[in-house]
């Protein structure tokens, strides 16, 4: 089956963009004076719940507060989303965040080989508005045939929701795209959704158990920035990952279905 769209995930994966994240948690705390503060440890272990506003309320329930106090809290979570926003929207258009290396180059062959661009992303509109603006510039939004994020689907990666959703958009068979992300919920999403997956990890997410994935690398790569032990190790053609070898790479992969059925029942 020949491949017809990407399907990118963002945070992590465009764009390492974390920290980003947490500083603007953390100034959203401040400002709504909260008396929380996320450490980056304590915001790694966080990320293994999708969505800010259930990262948040995860954390509330954590917190050695009575029933009522975590309720409460629980109802300021929709006001501490929008200001983190806010600050994370302002963060990314001053500037504040690259894409990784080699996103912009693949971005570019893939749209030169005829595929469709994609995303599926648990982060908001305005988020990714804003990351799309600030580093691709006016064309970074045309770019993307489908831009499937945040609460469009009521069940967050790792649920398959949002793949299937990018998918069904598209128009495209999972057999027929490949997805790019950087996390386990992400990875367990896309292959829920019957896609081969790359995963690129980044500081927040390597160590991870990517099985499953059709291949892992530290970052797409860059003639600027090649990887360290390719061509050889996983890539037989050049030290940064190619449009060309992607689909080679995806073409020779095992049947999805039994990969599906196992990720299916996790979400
Ligand atoms: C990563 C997430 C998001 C971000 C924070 O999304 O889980 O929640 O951490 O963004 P992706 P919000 O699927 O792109 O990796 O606060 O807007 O949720
Ligand atoms: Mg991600």
């Amino acid at each position: 089956m020949s491949i017809e769209a990407l399907v990118f995930d963002v945070d992590g994966t465009l764009a390492d963009t974390e920290e980003v994240h947490r500083m603007a948690f953390n100034l959203a705390f401040e400002e709504l004076g909260l008396g929380w503060h996320w450490t980056q440890a304590e915001y790694r272990s966080l990320l293994s719940v999708t969505g800010g506003k259930e990262r948040m309320k995860t954390y509330i329930d954590s917190l050695p507060l009575r029933a009522p106090e975590k309720k409460r809290l629980h109802e300021r979570v929709p006001e501490v989303h929008a200001a983190k926003t806010q600050h994370y929207t302002d963060m990314a258009r001053r500037g504040g965040i690259e894409l990784r290396p080699g996103v912009l180059r693949l971005l570019d062959e893939a749209q030169d080989a005829g595929l469709r661009l994609a995303i599926a992303s648990t982060t908001t509109a305005a988020n990714i508005d804003a990351l799309l603006q600030a580093t691709l510039g006016p064309r970074g939004l045309a770019m993307f045939d489908v831009i499937a994020c945040g609460d469009q689907v009521r069940a967050k990666k790792p649920a398959s929701d949002i793949y299937l959703l990018a998918l069904d958009t598209l128009g495209v068979p999972p057999e027929r795209a490949i997805a790019i992300e950087d996390s386990v919920n992400g990875l367990h999403s896309a292959l829920g959704a019957g896609l081969w997956t790359l995963v690129t990890p980044t500081f927040w997410t390597e160590g991870s158990d990517f099985s499953g994935a059709g291949l892992v690398l530290p970052s797409l790569g860059d003639p600027a920035q090649p990887l360290p032990g390719e061509p050889g190790g996983h890539l037989a053609s050049s030290a940064w990952l190619g449009i060309e070898e992607l689909l080679r790479l995806a073409s020779v992969a095992p049947p999805m279905n039994a990969v599906q059925a196992l990720y299916r029942e996790d979400s």
